[in-house]
């Protein structure tokens, strides 16, 4: 057995599984986005919680995890940095899942899955006093001590030349559930343009390593167009674009039309 969340559910589902980058350590703008979309077609069946580039802390987890599981949809946590610690007070505050930038290598791989998990599998610490109140029907105790292991959601991110050269071994990690591909700091990394030939052929690269390792395969938009192109290439799990992306473009959007200028800003197209 091991604990249901929604974007597990998602996974069993054909469908791809939406998600959105929640750079705002607010709970009021994840809700406002989330609420009143249970059961429609178009629902978000997670949220990333930003915690590297975002404006977001170990001390806002606890009450964004809840906001969000309240919602029915999963929060994720990208973490800083591959570190126990960091992977620990996340999952303790309640995290469904957690991603880690920049997995370079399958020891990379091996070691956060490592973090993740408790003993006997892996080195995660006890204490989860807290973790269960972001999750629906699991109890304090051995409903979430037992469980756990298997349902976290591990996802790596794959975002530098090392990490697509080694993305076979890395997707073929026991525990790696999903391999996230980070599109702008893969450009950088490998200091090719964004949306040119190698970086659309690393891409593919890492989408066919996770096919073949069956795991999941996922990748970061900008826009809901970048999205369904990468939907209909075969990503199982796409977030679609930032918070503060569509505030911005939705806003200066209006602002044009206010100004009699043609047409409106969508998104920023970036971050
Ligand atoms: C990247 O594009 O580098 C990401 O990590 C997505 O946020
Ligand atoms: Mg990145």
């Amino acid at each position: 057995m091991s604990i249901t969340t929604p974007i597990r559910t998602s996974f069993q589902a054909s469908s791809v599984a939406f998600g959105f980058w929640l750079t705002l350590p607010s709970s009021a703008v994840a809700k406002t986005i989330l609420h009143g979309a249970s059961g429609s077609s178009t629902k978000f069946s997670w949220v990333l919680v930003d915690a590297e580039h975002g404006l977001i802390s170990d001390y806002h987890y606890y009450e964004l995890n809840n906001a969000i599981g309240s919602e029915n949809a999963s929060p994720i946590i990208r973490v800083p940095y591959a570190e126990e610690w960091m992977i620990k007070r996340a999952l303790d505050a309640g995290a469904h899942g957690i991603m880690t930038p920049m997995c370079h290598t399958e020891a990379d791989a091996a070691n956060i899955v490592k973090y993740t998990k408790y003993p006997p599998v892996g080195t995660r610490g006890y204490g989860p006093m807290f973790a269960p109140h972001s999750m629906r029907d699991v109890n304090p105790g051995p409903d979430y001590d037992d469980q756990i292991n298997d349902g976290v959601t591990v996802c790596v991110q794959i975002e530098s030349r090392s990490g697509v050269e080694n993305v076979e071994k890395i997707a073929a990690v026991d525990g790696i559930d999903v391999l996230f591909i980070g599109p702008f700091d893969l450009a950088k990394q490998m200091g090719v343009t964004r949306g040119g030939e190698e970086h659309e052929a690393a891409i593919g690269r890492i989408l066919a390593a996770a096919r073949q390792a069956g795991k999941k395969a996922a990748i970061f938009c900008t826009d809901g167009v970048d999205a369904r192109k990468r939907a209909e290439q075969g990503f199982d799990m796409i977030s679609i674009t930032t918070d503060v992306n569509v505030i911005r473009g939705g806003m200066l959007g209006e602002l044009r039309v206010a100004n009699g200028e043609d047409g409106g800003v969508r998104s920023s197209g970036g971050y």
